[in-house]
């Protein structure tokens, strides 16, 4: 077993922020009805540390639940800790340090996944008839939820027919009945792809669910990368060993070894159940569900105690924005770079629920290409609009990089003083996007397209390297030796320090 550190071990995870004191043992019983759903809400709206259920009342005894396990913390310098850890980085880790370390991996070679014989998550089997979900403590997160949901922080592990891509990707998934979940496989997202490929030939697709996986891998199971590159070998190069794997159970899947939990099946070719509502990553639970395909569960693995990671989501922080986001910040950013752009940071403020990007543009580099707002809104949509990642996100915001974007207080002032509400907004009308989006007409989510922009915050001098006017701050507005004097004499004057 070399998968041992943090961030490649669900249970060194959760040790690991135990010691750091950024998780709470909720030994008092607690309902898997709401009431986990309810902690894990107000975890994250406080910043709390992340609740470790103990135990759940109707479970299988020994059976738990993780919940915010991607939460922020409110502890100054630490905000981003429990993300941080998912990729091996120190709790003082920045959005900056982050998503640097995730392109990193993009510019090294992929390291395949190395197949062990077996792992702990073969410490308990279920198979065919032993096979009931109801044991596990599966949580109805919001009041107005269609169901509980079993898989929250999990991810799908699909293979293309042919074997040469292999995609973990994560995707809601409601339990249906006692073996079978049922959940989106939308068609411009990988499962869905994959999916198709499989109904071409007339077959279920053979499918696994991860759950309580390495940390590290369910990030990038939630990372739009480019179709036909498997994120196994991704994870591999980000933290420098190959992440370790086993053949399941049932078919030819190959799944990490130690994860908590397995579910071995099929997504069914036709047969289809309500899933929804639920509370969503934009804020809001819409008020009925929607068909989605059916996932037959025909075996299940576990470690002894198993620990079912949740997600409620809902407004932010929650994962859909510290995870996903960050991916797609991540791998925006790459793209533009690789495009030349003169993009120095690519940022979905975790405020803004994933429905927003951020872009620092370097205006030193901007200056030399000779160009204007039009013309240059125009080349970032070009790259973006036509990615998985610009899939996405519907609006992008372009400011100038004096502006800290991972600040949203600076962002909102950019905004407010430079974005020319005539000139500066330009929409796309004909770009798709995610249906999900929550401003959007029916008849635009029908459509797929609709609802994209981008807001232009740069003043048009900026474009040829000029400034209009200086900032009045303390740290812009006052002589070096004057501000030094100031801190100096910061409590003498009488303020805490
Ligand atoms: C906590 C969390 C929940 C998510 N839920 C969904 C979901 O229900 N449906 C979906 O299509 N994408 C969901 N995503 C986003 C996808 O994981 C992401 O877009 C990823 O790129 C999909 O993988 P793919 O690029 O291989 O298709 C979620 C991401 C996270 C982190
Ligand atoms: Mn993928």
């Amino acid at each position: 077993m070399s998968n041992v550190s943090p961030c490649m071990n669900f249970r060194s995870f959760v040790d690991e922020l135990r010691q750091r004191h950024d998780l709470v043992d909720i030994r008092q019983t607690v309902d898997a009805n709401l009431e986990i759903g309810a902690i894990t809400r107000k975890v994250y709206e406080d910043r709390a540390p992340a609740p470790l259920f103990a135990s759940i009342r109707d479970a299988q005894p020994g059976f738990r639940v993780l919940g915010a396990p991607a939460g922020l913390n409110r502890q100054p310098g630490e905000e981003f800790g429990r993300l941080a850890l998912h990729f091996g980085l120190p709790k003082s880790a920045t959005p900056r340090d982050i998503v640097e370390r995730i392109i990193a991996a993009s510019h090294a070679s992929p390291v395949t996944p190395r197949i062990v014989d077996t792992g702990p998550c073969k410490e308990n089997i279920w198979r065919g008839s032993q096979v009931d979900l109801t044991r596990f403590p599966v949580p109805l997160l919001h009041a107005a939820d269609g169901g509980k949901y079993f898989g929250t922080y999990g991810f799908h592990i699909v293979q293309s027919p042919d074997r040469t891509w292999d995609s973990w990707s994560v995707a809601r998934s409601m339990l249906h009945d006692r073996n079978t979940l049922v959940g989106p496989a939308m068609p411009q997202q990988h499962l869905g792809m994959i999916r198709e490929m499989w109904k071409q030939r007339g077959e279920p697709t053979p499918w696994a669910m991860a759950l309580g996986a390495p940390p590290a891998a369910l990030a990038v199971a939630g990372m739009p990368l480019p179709e036909h590159v498997s994120e196994s070998g991704y994870v591999g190069a980000m933290v420098g060993d190959p992440v370790e794997v086993v053949k399941a159970e049932t078919n030819d899947l190959l799944v990490p070894a130690n994860a908590e939990i397995i579910l071995e099946g099929t997504i069914s070719l036709s047969e289809k159940a309500m899933e929804g509502p639920m509370g969503e990553y934009h804020g809001y639970s819409f008020p009925v569900g929607r068909e989605q395909p059916l996932f037959h569960v025909e075996a299940v693995t576990f470690r002894n105690e198993p620990i079912l990671p949740i997600c409620a989501a809902g407004l932010p922080p929650e994962e859909n924005h510290t995870i996903w986001g960050t991916m797609i910040s991540a791998q925006a950013l790459d793209l533009l770079r690789r495009a030349n752009m003169p993009v120095d940071m690519a940022w979905c403020s975790y405020e803004a629920a994933t429905c927003w990007i951020v872009l620092s543009i370097d205006t030193a580099r901007l200056q030399t290409m000779q160009t204007d707002a039009s013309h240059f809104v125009h080349l970032i949509a070009d790259i973006l609009f036509s990615s998985h990642a610009g899939w996405l996100v519907p609006k992008v915001i372009l400011v100038s990089n004096d502006i800290d974007i991972t600040d949203i207080d600076q962002v909102v002032w950019a905004l407010a003083t430079r974005h020319h509400p005539a000139r500066d907004h330009f929409a796309f009308p004909e770009a798709t996007g995610i249906p999900l989006v929550p401003y959007l007409s029916p008849e635009e989510k029908a459509a797929g397209s609709g609802g994209k922009a981008i807001i232009n915050c740069l003043f048009p001098e900026q474009f040829r390297g000029d400034m209009r006017a200086t900032v009045a701050s303390f740290d812009t507005s006052f002589p070096e030796e004057l501000k030094r004097s100031v801190l100096a004499h910061w409590t003498a004057y009488g303020f805490p320090a």
